[in-house]
């Protein structure tokens, strides 16, 4: 009998989708005939992601892009850094996810995966079977619709299994292990036909995973990508445990949640050294590898030993415990219903000179425009707010004055004033050019004279408008009867809508620069603004544009992500800082 604090939830049973390839795929919906060419997404100086055609010919993730280009000449090169498309269709496809769920759990984690909680559709199902003929059974998609459904045979796994081998009748034999085996296998048919029906309906792929926890139904699915499903067997409590022989082979740092802190400290724990982290820093592998079975395995684990290894500032009660779960394959947290509404927007451009009030008035309120425009797309559903932030913030980044001898020394030092953000900003009754007029006037002017008391003298190189703090509403109480139609609407939109396809954003590789303009977009330092522009300025604006781009050169060190521990180049980081500011962390399981 394991301890109480090793107790699975094993009653569950959770999908994990992620979509393959997810911002080429994007692109390719929005303009099929990319599909079967090399697609490449661009992102400053680095390909964030490509098609699996790019792939197979030699292209990779975070690959430097004129890397990229003399790999494979013929890819079709997009830029992504607009990340609205990403948006809209992330917010899409987890409408469509969630509509085949009965008990309102389906959870996004970043743009591109999604858990389902599809436990009460399950032993719905197990309800309904014919013991005696398993092999012809009926999945009923519809509590009151007895037809809305698929027929499928009980007696297989749909999809892969993990492990590979395995005689899934011995396991339905057993008295010990049948009654899972069933809830996975019913779990497999459903994730089939769910993400079937997304690839026939929207044409995004998916690879899925598929188990009793959050944990596992997303480590799982990645043995089999892209297009691929993968469904963790029992036996899932003896010693001989597929959770630990799956488990047990990864690196401490893979799993969610173990930051890069905290693998760290595992790591010299089990080592029984400090780790030489930084010296095996080589993007692709570090010569520290320690995984998830050494720790476990470690003769004094506890929660109260881990608990004392991580303590330390920033470090938050209960962390032994989370982590000694983790490592034991242990996460009972819950699928929550959420869209996971960011926890903050923030809006900013940088200038090549800003350096009078009525200019930068001009620019508060076009920044207000866009963030309040952003804000009615990503935290509001139907009309309503479905998360309000509670803090306003203003920075700007200060040009210091001209040195004696005319030099200037640059600074990428942001100042800021935070305030209550005003109930006016969530009212939908004005436009959102009038709210941003009002707003420069009644907030950010006051914000702004405190950062910069005098009328004059000042040069701004950006200026940030910002709300933080998100405060998320919980969908509790609401009528069943208009969650099951806003989730049939949600379904039927996909069969009837066709995304347009903008051209503007294919570049010809012939006539690819690389210094070309970037896109406009809302969560990146955009290119400088054409305000009274002076040839010194013009080189050191852009300088400060890339801030990031001083890491160009560091390569060789390289950089490994603390959120999700990804090891990339460094030239890579701040692309990659962007992709977690953008999405909640994938790495944390609540
Ligand atoms: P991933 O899931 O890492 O990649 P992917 O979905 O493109 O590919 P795969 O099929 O291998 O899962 O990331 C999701 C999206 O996030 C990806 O399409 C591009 C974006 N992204 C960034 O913008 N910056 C990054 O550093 C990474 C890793 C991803
Ligand atoms: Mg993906």
């Amino acid at each position: 009998m394991p301890s109480k604090h090793l107790q699975r939830k094993d009653d569950r049973v959770i999908i994990h989708f992620d979509y393959d390839c997810f911002y080429a795929s994007v692109f390719e919906a929005e303009n099929p005939t990319l599909k079967t060419q090399p697609l490449a997404v661009q992102q400053k100086q680095i390909i964030v992601t490509c098609n699996y055609e790019a792939r197979r010919r030699g292209l990779y993730k975070l690959q430097r892009i004129t890397e990229a280009r003399s790999t494979c000449p013929e890819a079709v090169i997009v830029l992504g850094e607009d990340l609205t498309r990403f948006r809209d269709a992330s917010k899409s496809l987890y409408q469509y996810l969630r509509s085949f769920v009965w008990a309102q759990k389906a959870e996004k984690c970043g743009f591109d995966e999604v858990w389902l909680d599809v436990t009460s559709m399950i032993e719905y199902n197990l309800d309904l079977l014919n013991h005696n003929s398993l092999s012809q059974s009926f999945f009923c998609l519809s509590q009151t619709d007895p037809l809305q459904g698929f027929a499928y045979d009980a007696t297989k796994v749909a999809g892969h299994t993990y492990p590979k081998a395995v005689d899934v009748r011995q396991l339905l034999s057993s008295e010990q292990h049948r009654q899972l085996t069933l809830r996975l296998i019913l779990g497999s048919h459903l994730a089939m036909h769910i993400r079937l029906s997304m690839e026939e309906k929207t044409g995004y792929t998916s690879t899925v995973g598929i188990g009793t926890s959050k944990l596992i139904s997303k480590l799982i699915g990645n043995v089999n990508k892209p297009k691929g499903q993968t469904t963790l067997l029992p036996p899932y409590d003896t010693e001989s445990s597929n959770i630990y022989a799956f488990l047990d082979a990864h690196d401490i740092g893979k799993i969610p949640y173990i930051g890069f802190k905290l693998a760290q400290k595992l790591r010299e724990r089990v080592l029984g050294r400090s780790a030489d982290f930084a010296a095996g820093l080589v993007y692709g592998g570090t010569r520290e590898h320690v995984d998830v079975g050494q720790v476990r395995l470690l003769p004094d684990l506890s929660a109260e030993m881990l608990e004392k290894l991580f303590a330390g500032p920033g470090m938050t009660h209960g962390i032994g415990l989370r982590v000694y779960q983790l490592v034991n394959g242990v996460d009972n947290t819950e699928v929550a219903d959420a869209r996971n509404v960011p926890r903050q927007i923030s809006i900013e451009d940088s200038y090549i000179r800003l350096d009078t009030m009525d200019q930068v008035i001009r620019e508060m309120t076009s920044l207000s425009t866009r963030l309040i425009d952003r804000m009615r797309v990503d935290l509001t559903e139907d009309g309503e707010w479905l998360g309000r932030p509670c803090t306003l913030r203003l920075t700007t980044r200060p040009r210091l004055p001209l040195n004696a001898d005319g030099s200037r020394t640059r600074t990428f030092n942001r100042i800021s004033r935070s305030t209550s953000t005003p109930s006016f900003m969530f009212s939908f009754a004005a436009s959102s050019v009038a709210l941003a007029t009002q707003l420069v006037q009644e907030i950010l002017m006051p914000l702004f004279k405190k950062l910069h008391p005098e009328r004059d003298g000042w040069n701004l190189s950006l200026v940030n408008v910002a709300v933080t703090g998100m405060e998320e509403k919980q969908e509790l109480g609401t009528d069943i009867s208009t969650l099951f139609k806003k989730q049939e609407d949600h379904r039927k939109m996909w069969d009837s809508e066709v995304l347009p396809f903008v051209e503007d954003d294919i570049i010809d590789n012939a006539d690819f620069e690389v210094d070309k303009p970037q896109v406009p977009g809302d969560d990146y330092i955009q290119s400088s603004q054409d305000i009274d522009p002076d040839p010194v300025d013009i080189w050191e604006a852009e300088d400060d544009d890339d801030d990031e781009d001083m890491l160009e050169g560091n390569e060789q060190a390289g950089y490994q992500c603390p959120v999700c521990n990804e090891l990339m180049p460094g030239f890579a980081q701040a692309a990659h800082e962007r992709f977690h500011e953008n999405s909640t962390s994938s790495s944390q399981l609540h």
